[in-house]
């Protein structure tokens, strides 16, 4: 049996990316990453909504995702 996955989600503040282009690059990258279940780009709130498997590690990889395309994601809270 693999291990249990409880998904989790989790709201980062996403600072300098404001137009289309970004959130679908965000969106894009963010599906491709091990862990991630939905991650979906709210632009009008400025944040990003992630469901994932609850890993630190893929928190790590979507701050680093978002810094590498050059702007900054802060996690805000975990549900
Ligand atoms: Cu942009």
């Amino acid at each position: 049996m693999s291990e249990p996955v409880i998904p989790t989600r989790a709201v980062f503040d996403l600072e300098g990316a404001t137009c289309t282009s970004c959130s679908i690059a965000i969106e894009h990258y963010g599906n491709r990453l091990h862990g991630v279940s939905e991650i979906v780009v709210d632009r009008q709130t400025k944040t990003i909504q992630l469901e994932y498997d609850g890993s630190a590690d893929t928190v790590d990889k979507i701050i680093a995702m978002v810094q590498k395309i050059g702007y900054n994601a802060v996690l805000r809270t975990i549900e």
